[in-house]
């Protein structure tokens, strides 16, 4: 018997917008308010042309967080009643960012649904999350996540198949008959793995690097997937294929609840890899965050590349990676708050650079019109043109396609990079979940006194250092390719030396507000020097000026976690360790 399609009535809610990569909340909003899922996935499917939508093919699949199962039970009733023909999901439901990106592309997709809040901590009390990716494998644009909003507002009733059952443990193809439709509609269930691992054979030298990790003077590597998705990932291309011992995989079994830890790589919340990666025993080290698409990357005895240093090392060193031999070189691209160490080497090499706001969905245009090959952003995302996500395991093959190349070790190599460039000191305050109003507050009084004429040419002293403002705004973005105007993407504050100070909120948070202060400085000659100790005076004129522990009651940044220097043999590993 078909399967019967009903319309059900809902109420819409009108916190449904999508933040800086989709929508995130706690997990009991999902459980708790009715239909709070069906009405987002309603948006979502309706924000799509029917034309568009009918027969069309739509990919799912989460980073196997609590709640992510129950996800996919809906949006497949839902993706057929709403007359999607064939549903592409990856085994057990579970499939990373760039993965996904990569089967939207791969099957020619109007787009996808991915099921997680990225590094936001999982389990019952923790977030759940949903983001769309339209037909070129990236974030939706905002042109089309407005528009998800607004339908959500006024939602008022939604299409599902409330029998259609799937079995997500089989890999293979399940058709389905609907009434009134005349063909049927379908499931593939596919082993992600194998695709990305496709992807990733024809990006890379695998010969070289299967001699580099499993050859005569190979060398050992930690992989911590912070239990978050790419674990199978990281075993079946790492160890399985390139040849990694088995045990240099750690906490590679996806977990509902990431182990009750936040699936953050940074050394805050990745700390115990830093740890482990003291002894030297190990040359390199990564962690990736609950999808997949962040990766951190340490040297040996746990020496750490920032993310700004690490896209402008990859930049610098590009032909190291078998696939832009063959594309060539187009642009490259960094987030705002992303250091300036990229657009040191595009200088020097003559390649254009963007700047663009924070955020991977900026970057979908540039490679659409062939414009950008290589990008990065200070939150440890990093990615090339070959999928329109940020990829956490390919910025780990990158890395070692250069340390193959160059045989030397990841700290002589971001040395010699300084040397050569200069150093861009950088650093990031968290201030999570602090009161909504108190943080739009100091934003509103921050962008009133820097939009002021007198604050330009104002002088800071501190110590003995004394910095004047040359330039103080409102970040914006004008669009290259299509014009669109992206306004409010944070405040900064350039000195004269090019030091600056950034404040923005966070669009990932799902509790309360979390603001980000940025701070940066260049450096030609004093290269090893300790980062949190080089920019401290920046750092107290950003808290002075936004006078933000006053506002908030806070003392410090979010999770400080103190390390002493002493103990540690490198100068750029911080006193405080937020990263
Ligand atoms: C954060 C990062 C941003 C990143 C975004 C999504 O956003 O700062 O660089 O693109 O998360 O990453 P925000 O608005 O909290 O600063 V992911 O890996 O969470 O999808
Ligand atoms: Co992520």
């Amino acid at each position: 018997i078909p399967l019967q399609v009903l319309t059900v009535p809902t109420a819409p809610y009108p916190d449904q917008r999508p933040g800086t990569s989709g929508l995130r909340k706690r997990v009991f909003v999902f459980q708790s308010r009715r239909n709070y899922l069906h009405n987002f996935i309603q948006s979502i499917f309706s924000s799509i042309d029917l034309r568009d939508r009918q027969g069309s093919t739509v990919v799912v699949g989460g980073d196997g967080r609590f709640f992510n199962q129950t996800a996919i039970e809906v949006i497949v009733q839902m993706a057929a009643a709403n007359g999607v023909g064939r549903l592409i999901i990856g085994h057990n439901g579970i499939m990373s960012t760039p993965a996904i990106s990569c089967v939207i592309r791969k099957y020619k997709a109007i787009g996808g649904i991915i099921l997680t809040a990225s590094h936001n901590p999982g389990g019952p009390d923790g977030d759940f999350g949903i983001k769309f990716n339209t037909a070129d494998g990236g974030p939706a644009k905002e042109g089309v996540t407005n528009k998800i909003f607004q339908i959500s507002r006024t939602m008022e009733e939604f299409a599902i198949c409330p029998r259609l059952r799937v079995d997500l443990t089989t890999l293979g193809r399940q058709t389905f008959d609907l009434e009134n439709k005349f063909k049927p509609f379908t499931v593939e269930i596919v082993d992600s793995v194998e695709s990305y691992a496709n992807l990733l054979r024809n990006i890379f030298d695998f010969a070289l690097l299967k001699e580099l990790l499993s050859g005569k003077n190979h060398i050992k590597l930690r992989l911590d997937g912070m239990h978050g998705v790419v674990g199978p990932y990281v075993r079946r291309i790492m160890c399985e294929e390139l040849g990694c011992p088995a045990n240099s995989a750690i906490n590679c079994v996806p977990m509902e609840d990431f182990g009750g830890q936040h699936p953050d790589p940074n050394l805050t919340y990745a700390a115990d890899l830093v740890d482990s990666m003291r002894d030297g025993q190990c040359d390199f080290g990564a962690a990736f965050d609950g999808d997949g698409d962040r990766s951190m990357i340490l040297g040996k005895h746990g020496f750490f590349v920032t993310p700004s240093d690490s896209v402008a090392v990859i930049a610098d060193n590009i032909f190291c990676i078998p696939y832009f031999q063959h594309t060539g070189v187009r642009g490259f691209a960094r987030s705002m708050p992303t250091s300036a160490a990229l657009d040191r080497v595009a200088k020097a090499t003559k390649i254009e650079l963007y700047e663009t706001p924070t955020g991977w969905k900026f970057f979908g245009n540039l490679m659409d019109a062939g414009r950008l090959s290589l990008c990065g952003e200070e939150s440890f995302g990093t990615g090339g043109d070959h999928i329109r996500e940020k990829d956490g395991l390919w910025a780990v093959l990158a890395w070692l396609s250069i340390l193959a190349t160059r045989r030397q070790s990841v700290e002589d190599i971001l040395k010699d990079h300084w040397l050569k460039y200069g150093r861009n000191y950088f650093t990031r305050y968290d201030y999570e979940n602090v009161d909504i109003d108190a943080a739009c507050e100091m934003m509103e009084d921050l962008e009133l006194m820097i939009a002021d004429k007198a604050f330009v040419k104002q002088r800071f002293a501190v110590e003995d250092k004394i910095y004047q403002v040359e330039k103080a705004d409102t970040f914006e973005y004008t669009d290259p390719v299509d014009s669109t105007i992206s306004r409010n993407q944070g405040l900064r504050i350039i000195f004269s030396d090019g030091s600056r100070i950034i404040y923005r909120l966070s669009g990932t948070g799902s509790d309360g507000a979390t603001v980000r202060i940025y701070i940066d400085s260049y450096e030609r000659e004093h290269i090893f020097e300790d980062t949190q100790a080089t920019l401290a005076p920046l750092a107290t004129i950003a808290l002075k000026i936004s006078q933000l522990h006053h506002r908030t009651g806070r003392s410090g940044p979010s999770k400080r976690r103190y390390i002493s220097c002493q103990k540690l043999p490198f100068s750029n590993v911080f006193l405080f360790c937020f990263f």
